[in-house]
């Protein structure tokens, strides 16, 4: 056993366990220069389609209505009515598109993704406030495989949020849902993704 067993864990040792004590002076505990190994593997397939919103219908006015199980968003259902609104109306986080997860009320969105059972995936999107809601609370719930979690946000900027699951199936269902009910303006939402191996 030798330090950078202990730094590093069980993967790398076996590599330059003879080397390890001679060569470039060791590395300290919290020496910034060493980097992480442990938990930060990239991963960069990304299994939604439609990420951006950019399928969706170009509509004649600042925002569309899509209702309850419209099709038209290419590749998501629609559960309960949202809106997708182009950059007239709220400049997205990319391309000319984005969501706003209530419609008339509170509405959702899904996608099933091909998955790996076992494997890791994270799940990234982009927050913000529907123009006549920015500055009040708006909230929904993501269902991202065996997880759910929930979230607000009361902002009229973007900010990222990121969720990291393992498959269970070979097919994984990925939800937003608004919870605010009662209201026609939530959470803007662009640029979803789900990282895979
Ligand atoms: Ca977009």
């Amino acid at each position: 056993m030798n330090l950078k067993q202990i730094i590093r864990g069980s993967t790398v040792v076996g590599l330059g366990l003879g080397f390890a004590l001679t060569g470039c002076g060791g590395v300290e505990p919290g020496d910034a220069s060493e980097p992480a190994e442990l938990g930060s593997t990239e991963q960069g397939i990304n299994v939604v389609t439609n990420s951006g919103f950019e399928s969706a219908p170009a509509g004649v006015y600042n925002y569309t209505i899509l209702s309850t199980g419209a099709t038209t968003l290419t590749n998501w259902t629609i559960g309960s009515s949202i809106k997708v609104m182009h950059s007239t109306y709220k400049t997205p986080h990319g391309g000319t598109k984005s969501i706003d997860l209530n419609g008339y009320g509170a509405g959702s969105i899904s996608q099933t993704i091909p998955t790996v059972v076992g494997a890791g995936y994270t799940v990234r999107f982009y927050v913000s406030n529907s123009p006549n809601c920015v500055g009040v609370s708006r909230s929904a719930k993501l269902t991202y495989g065996p997880s759910t979690a929930s979230f607000s946000n009361t902002s009229g900027s973007w900010s990222l949020r990121t969720y990291v699951f393992n498959a269970t199936s070979t097919s994984t269902l990925i939800k937003l849902e608004s919870t605010s009910g009662g209201v026609s303006c939530g959470l803007a939402i662009d640029d979803l993704t789900v990282d895979g191996p």
